[in-house]
């Protein structure tokens, strides 16, 4: 692997491609810590479009929307919130990678030179950062708290989720102090702000928050779309499967999936095209079967969780 040679001396902090709000808030709260530590050079970044919940995350509190970086091809690159080629940025192996913090599975970034690399199963990335802002005695302000608690609201659907542990609730507490917000009223209208798009097409339902997973040269993909109540989404069931099958074909996925989770009950219906006989074995549930379309959906009970609950079920899909 060669690196092209670097003029570019700036750090980028960027989460994943698809960014959600702890990407882009992780980015924001990282690069502020580095700055107190006196690295001057750093700038957040983002790998796409912001989602409807992000923007008004940044709205509410006022903070500028980091700047897209859509080539990282001879770039420092501070990698937050996920450790998978399929998810990074373009041309990451032609970056120079310093340092990952994550909250994820290990997947297959590799570095150059040693660096530091902490992941720790948290709800969050941006609470992992949290965390390092104590230990480095640097202040949250409040503008810092609220997107750190944002972060992890979105990700843990208001700590709900079985991501959560125990130091991301002792987190959530003294962050919504200093950010002078109520965990659950401002939670729910950060999550509502969310769901608005199941009023979008499928193809944007399905790839707005969608994360691939490889291993050799097979592939998994799977989206997530939050809903309240299951009534809109289930209007679309056709055209969700359509696409689907339509997507996983043209680029050559084993199979597809949409979890369509209900932040309120924390509840999900899972879409998916593929291999019935095989899904069917990983999830053990009824599978519910549209006239002449490919592919079906089942109810998944207390299931959110994408990286926890679904992923490594879907997984098992590569390995024979
Ligand atoms: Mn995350």
């Amino acid at each position: 692997m060669k690196i092209k040679k670097n003029k570019d001396k700036k750090i980028y902090v960027i989460g994943h491609l698809n960014p959600d709000t702890d990407s882009i808030c992780s980015a924001i709260v990282y690069a502020n810590f580095l700055k107190h530590l006196h690295k001057h050079d750093v700038v957040a970044a983002r790998a796409g479009e912001l989602n409807s919940e992000t923007k008004f995350v940044l709205k509410k509190w006022g903070v500028k929307t980091p700047q897209k970086l859509s080539d990282a091809t001879g770039k420092n690159i501070i990698i937050v919130d996920h450790n998978e080629i399929d998810q990074a940025v373009k041309n990451i192996r032609q970056s120079n990678i310093l340092e990952i913090i994550d909250h994820h599975r290990i997947g297959d970034v590799e570095s150059i030179h040693p660096i530091p690399f902490e992941n720790e199963p948290r709800g969050a990335t941006a609470a992992i950062i949290a965390d390092r802002y104590s230990w480095h005695r640097v202040t949250i302000n409040r503008k810092m708290a609220a997107l750190m608690l944002s972060a992890l609201i979105s990700d843990t659907l208001l700590l709900k989720s079985p991501t959560t542990t125990v130091k991301d609730r002792v987190l959530a507490r003294k962050l919504a102090k200093i950010a002078r917000v109520n965990i659950e009223k401002y939670g729910k209208e950060l999550l509502n702000s969310g769901c608005d798009l199941v009023n979008h097409s499928a193809n944007k339902i399905i790839l707005t928050d969608f994360k691939t997973y490889r291993k050799g040269t097979k592939k998994v993909g799977v989206g997530q779309i939050p809903v309240i109540g299951f009534t809109k989404i289930m209007k679309k069931k056709e055209i969700i499967l359509k696409e689907l099958n339509r997507l996983m074909k043209k680029n050559n996925y084993e199979a597809l999936f949409l979890i369509a989770t209900d932040v309120v009950d924390v509840e999900s219906h899972l879409f998916y095209a593929g291999n019935e006989e095989k899904i069917k074995k990983l999830f053990h549930k009824k599978i519910i079967k549209l006239d002449k379309i490919d592919g079906g959906y089942m109810y998944l009970k207390k299931i959110v969780s994408r990286k926890k609950q679904v992923q490594p079920k879907v997984l098992e899909l590569l390995n024979c």
